[in-house]
């Protein structure tokens, strides 16, 4: 059942008519310690998508998310009222949970003027049925991170985690954060992409021929068979090689795109 207030995983209903550009992003991880990426995503939802039609966040739109009580920190309420703005220039603002942030509630929606997506979901743009996904679902051969997902995504386990003070639930969360970095780079590792054969089923639960995830931070159009997977970019303006963008969607089809070097010049 999808949660009240959230999408149906099947927004064929709910079929984007007009002209204006479709825009997905996914894993900003945003948080106060990120400033420069905070700029770019302040970039990104003020003037990159202020043509679009839609905007889909597709999931770890935060580095972590542990209740929508999060909103009383400066940063949250700074993050959702700019996200804000989009509904308030006609733009549909979705949003997917991500592994980071899985527990973003209808507070936070409401504050951001977004409706929440489930992982996956369908939608129809520009004449193409498309699978949106977070990505880590597909990520099968991580048998040990698997189970955890299974653990986390227990709605009674959630509420019993909700229920404890916010300093307890930050302790925790910076506890697992601390043990997923300590993996040597585990994006980098087989273990941390997709499977073929987790890509195949989704591709034939839905009958779709695209589809568009993030997670695995490995920024790629793939071909399986006629249908396409489109991979998109984690963002990061603050530590090594800068790196953000979305793919965009229009009647001249998908495209990836970086941020643009306009928007560069005023980061950090
Ligand atoms: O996040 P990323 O991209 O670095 O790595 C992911 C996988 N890691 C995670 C963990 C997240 O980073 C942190 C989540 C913070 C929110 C926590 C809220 C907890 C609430 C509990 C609510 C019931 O998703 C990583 C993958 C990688 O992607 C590639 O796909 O490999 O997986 C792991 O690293 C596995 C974790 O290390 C497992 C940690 C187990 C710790 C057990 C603690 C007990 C939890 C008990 C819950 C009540
Ligand atoms: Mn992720």
């Amino acid at each position: 059942m999808p949660k009240p207030g959230s999408a149906s995983n099947d927004l064929m209903s709910n079929q984007p008519t007009d002209a204006r550009p479709v825009y997905f992003i996914s894993d900003l991880h945003l948080s106060a310690a990120i400033p420069s990426t905070v700029a770019a995503f302040r970039h990104f939802i003020e003037i990159t998508a202020n043509d679009a039609q839609a905007v889909y966040i597709l999931g770890d739109l935060f580095e972590y998310w542990i209740g929508d009580d999060m909103l009383v920190t400066p940063f949250a309420k700074e993050i959702s009222a700019q996200l804000h703005t989009l509904t308030e220039r006609g733009i549909q603002l979705y949003i997917m949970p991500g592994n980071r942030d899985f527990l973003l509630g209808t507070h936070l929606a409401q504050a951001a003027g977004a409706k929440m997506l489930e992982d996956p979901s369908i939608i129809y743009a520009f004449g193409v049925r498309i699978t949106l996904a977070h990505g880590d679902a597909l990520c099968t051969a991580d048998r040990f991170y698997q189970g955890f997902r299974k653990i986390v995504r227990c709605r009674a386990l959630q509420r019993f985690f909700l229920s404890w003070p916010l300093p307890w639930r930050l302790a925790l969360a910076a506890r697992i954060r601390a043990r997923s970095r300590a993996q040597k780079r585990p994006h980098e590792r087989i273990l941390g992409d997709v499977t073929e054969a987790a890509v195949r089923q989704l591709f034939a639960q839905h009958g779709t021929t695209t589809m568009i995830h993030g997670h695995t931070h490995r920024p790629a159009q793939h071909q399986h068979g006629t249908a396409t997977r489109w991979v998109l970019t984690d963002w990061d303006y603050d530590h090594g090689s800068p790196r953000g963008g979305y793919l965009k969607l229009d009647q001249s089809g998908m495209m990836a795109w970086p941020l643009e070097s306009s928007a560069l010049r005023h980061i950090g």
